[in-house]
């Protein structure tokens, strides 16, 4: 049934002033998928109670918390498109708002328990401060991912897998995060689906509907549901569709391009969404080996230097919104799912597109997350108090829960306002498989030094295909970076 929904929360309207924040300059991280696909309403279930008000039944059972105050510390707004994912004080009209205000006073009735959000600019400092005094002021921070993996080793996080009442094997949980940074035994933070940047933040790129029909392509969506949709596809389609339309002789932002991005840094889901990881991890003894060089990613270099520099294919400039919405490319990169809001008022009809398999065998499409996305920590200061330990387990299950079943299908509303019903349908099947393959990359989000992780991006801007002596150059570093690392572990 096509919702149409008329509330844009002022964040989102912030959006459309905003500049597009790629993928990857913020250095972020990618969480993994899985866990996390839409949920399924149960067979009683009718559309009309997909709102907020009505959770299916819920896993966690009903407890007396005698009105324990949970306090989420978080960022006031995350790349002014994500703000206050922890609580909403009052009901104001806007959906998004509403499902969140809903959301807390629903668990705060079941568990006889106060919500709350402190805001903060920067959350690392007030984090650490807090813990090395020893407060119980925050029952849970939503931080970076990097900053949440190298909190958890400088002993500042709760140990995931220890919290009473938290089941970190249920689905608002993502579980490529949950499998890939679990290292000894030990998960020092987690996705889960009560931070709604969570579906906001999964990293995509769009295409154009019309230029599609323009050209006698198939629409890219088809291709993509057919589990076509790789590097070579791309390259094929861009291949001879730009020109110098206003023919004079040379191609510069006036023209038409296949495919266009912000940087060259933008197009580093290429190598990630190729299911290429930086590090492979062995759980169980804590070790690591470093898999990036393959023929996997000498390739997908190869491919994507062609994308960029090769027969006009693309061009890379910071005009690539503007361009992409006046018509003049057929496949922009660099965004997210948030970016939907940024081409909203594009006349032509746009689609959002996971960016491409390795080849037609991956097993299934990745979506790497923004550095932008909260991952939830729990501070390291309950670990002697088992009592209250529980009510922040029990509180960060059911609202996950609540969150998973009730707050997201909102936000997809929110990002899919004024479509068409064609490009409802086929916008949401989209959304699902971007959000079915969400990953993070723990290599990805702790390469703090030596840069290998964007190997991809050093190759695109010195348009070389010799990854080997780039890989050679850094590999020590990296090595006695991990081996200290992965010490630190124990
Ligand atoms: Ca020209």
């Amino acid at each position: 049934m096509l919702k149409k929904i008329t509330a844009l929360s002022v964040s989102m309207m912030m959006l459309l002033s905003a500049v597009l924040v790629s993928c990857g300059e913020e250095a972020s991280a990618p969480p993994a998928a899985g866990g996390t696909s839409a949920p399924e309403a149960s067979p009683e279930t009718t559309a009309a109670e997909t709102e907020a008000e009505t959770a299916p039944e819920s896993v966690v059972p009903d407890q007396d918390l005698e009105g324990y105050t949970y306090v989420i510390l978080e960022r006031k707004n995350a790349a002014n498109i994500v703000e206050r994912e922890g609580d909403r004080e009052e009901m104001d009209g806007d959906i998004l708002n509403d499902a969140i205000y809903t959301r807390n006073r629903a668990i705060e009735e079941r568990f006889n328990a106060k919500i709350k959000s402190a805001t903060v600019d920067d959350v690392q400092a007030p984090f650490t401060k807090s813990v090395k005094a020893g407060d119980k002021e925050y029952s849970m921070v939503f931080i970076t991912p990097p900053a949440s993996v190298s909190d958890g080793i400088d002993g500042y996080n709760m140990n995931l897998w220890e919290i009473p009442g938290m089941d970190l094997t249920q689905p608002w949980y993502n579980d490529v995060v949950v499998n890939n940074f679990t290292v000894r035994n030990k998960l020092y933070s987690a996705l889960s689906d009560m931070t709604y940047g969570a579906s906001i933040f999964a990293c995509c790129m769009f295409y154009n509907t019309n230029l599609c029909d323009k050209y006698g392509i198939e629409q890219i969506s088809e291709t993509v549901k057919k589990g076509q949709w790789t590097q070579e596809k791309e390259l094929e389609i861009s291949k001879g569709i730009s020109s110098d339309i206003n023919g004079d002789g040379k191609m510069d932002t006036e023209d038409f391009y296949g495919h266009v991005a912000g940087s060259t840094h933008n197009c580093m889901n290429y190598q990630y969404d190729a299911d290429i990881p930086y590090l492979k991890i062995n759980n169980e003894e804590g070790t690591y080996e470093v898999a990036i060089m393959s023929e996997r990613l000498v390739k997908t270099v190869e491919r994507i230097n062609a994308l960029l520099w090769e027969d006009n294919r693309s061009l890379v400039t910071d005009k690539h919104i503007d361009m992409f919405k006046n018509g003049q490319a057929l496949f922009i990169t660099g965004g997210y799912v948030g970016t939907m809001l940024l081409l909203r008022d594009m006349e032509d009809d746009f689609v959002p597109l996971t960016y491409p398999k390795f080849d037609e065998a991956q097993e299934k499409y990745l979506s790497m997350l923004a550095g932008s996305t909260s991952f939830i920590v729990i501070p390291g200061v309950y670990a002697d108090d088992p009592a209250t330990l529980g009510k922040i387990g029990t509180l960060t299950e059911a609202l996950s829960e609540y969150s998973y079943n009730n707050l997201t299908p909102v936000i997809y509303d929110t990002v899919i306002e004024n479509k068409t019903s064609r490009d409802y349908e086929t916008t949401k099947q989209m959304l699902d498989i971007i959000r079915d393959g969400r990953m993070a990359d723990f290599g990805y989000l702790t390469d703090k030094n030596s840069y290998m992780s964007v190997i991809l991006t050093n190759c695109l801007d010195k348009k070389t295909n010799d990854v080997a002596s780039m890989y050679a150059k850094k590999i020590d570093k990296v090595t006695k970076f991990y081996d200290k690392l992965f010490e630190n572990f124990a």
